[in-house]
């Protein structure tokens, strides 16, 4: 079957959901790996992209009490916290001292129980008061729906107010698995598949780009993971609003669901049929924080073409056992990319080009 998945590659046909079971079930790492770096190749040219960024969790207390989440906290219990607006701003502040400039903020927050949508609201106001030029990019499809849920407020109306408060682009969280019996087992409160695709589509059609994830490496099956790229390969056929794909490998430290961790063949060739398979989706993120520095830079050559960014500060897998740094400088990533010998190229949010370093 290699042969046929490799012929359809090459004339730029689409592999179906058989085809990439089989190479999931494959060993032949080198051959995927190969397919993905030609389609990766075809799409961004020898270029990786990163951005000079920071991540903000203004809250770890969560109403949603993931069992693979090691970060959430719920209210009054030890090591639970909540980041005022001022603070925030200060991070951003500092993070901008250290950097020199910045040009994102990613902030993904949990379902506060006392917060209101306005606190929220707040939070990036003051952000683009204070920081005009920096793009903000925040709070995913679960939050979105939670905060139309506390203020009564419908989807679009929501992402409206966000998009006026100063939300440039949506990150891709919260997708997990979108298999139904996998998502009652790993994370029985979120919202469904269906109600994350619904809030992305209309985000989209609102005008606001979005990213899409996967957490892979849990109890999900390789099956499991097909359904979830191709119902992404359909909804972006419709939309066109997703920028990036980011599959997330499962970090099982002071989680309830303890399994090892994800092996490296493992991260490589989900990378790998993720860019085979998302033919639509122009980006893909080898997200350093949870493959580590290595294999994020490895990822480049199986089919992964963006380095997420500096990050600074990350607190979500770091409670559950990442053992990669918090975040990094721009010359380490520079460095990474330099050398497989790729073009480290620095993007804004948009991934228009900033500089060619
Ligand atoms: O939604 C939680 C995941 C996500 C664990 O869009 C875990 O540019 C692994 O979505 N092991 C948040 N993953 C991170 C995220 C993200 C990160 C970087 C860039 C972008 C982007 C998005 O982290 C959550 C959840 O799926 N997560 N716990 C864990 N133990």
């Amino acid at each position: 079957m290699l042969r046929e998945i490799e012929r359809k590659i090459l004339n730029q046909e689409r592999i179906n959901r058989d085809e990439a079971l089989f190479l999931f079930n494959s060993n032949d790492l080198h051959s995927i790996g190969e397919l993905a770096e030609e389609v990766s190749k075809r799409i961004n040219q020898n270029r990786v992209y990163f951005i000079v960024n920071r991540h903000i969790n203004p809250t770890n207390i969560c109403v949603n009490r993931c069992r693979f989440c090691a970060f959430s906290r719920s209210k009054g219990e030890p090591n639970a916290y909540e980041m005022s607006i001022e603070e925030i701003v200060k991070n951003l502040k500092e993070a901008k001292q250290s950097l020199g400039y910045l040009s994102e903020v990613h902030i993904v927050s949990g379902l506060h129980p006392d917060w209101q949508f306005e606190y929220y609201l707040d939070i990036i106001r003051q952000i683009k008061k204070e920081f005009p030029s920096i793009a903000v990019k925040a709070f995913t499809a679960v939050e979105i729906d939670y905060f139309s849920r506390i203020a009564e407020l419908s989807i679009e109306k929501t992402l409206l107010m966000l998009k006026e408060a100063g939300v440039d682009i949506m990150p891709g969280g919260g997708a997990e698995i979108f298999n139904s019996e996998v998502r009652a087992k790993i994370c029985p409160e979120k919202i469904s598949a269906e109600r994350w695709l619904e809030i992305i589509k209309t985000a989209h059609s609102l005008g606001i780009k979005t990213n899409a994830t996967m957490l892979y490496g849990h109890v999900e099956s390789y099956e499991d993971r097909i359904d979830h790229l191709f119902r992404l390969r359909q909804l972006q056929d419709q939309t066109g609003g997703f920028l990036a794909f980011i599959p997330l490998s499962y970090q099982p430290e002071n989680t309830d669901i303890k399994v090892s961790y994800p092996s490296g063949i493992d991260d490589l060739k989900t990378i790998a049929v993720s860019r085979l398979v998302l033919d639509n989706i122009p980006h893909i993120k080898a997200y350093w924080i949870m493959l580590g520095e290595k294999l994020a830079q490895l990822a480049l050559l199986f089919g992964a073409d963006c380095l997420e960014g500096t990050v600074i500060e990350e607190r979500i897998a770091h409670s559950a056992g990442a053992r990669s740094k918090r975040g990094n400088t721009i010359e380490e990533l520079v460095y990474l990319i330099k050398e497989i010998g790729k073009i480290p190229i620095e993007r804004d949010s948009f991934y228009n080009v900033l500089r060619i370093w």
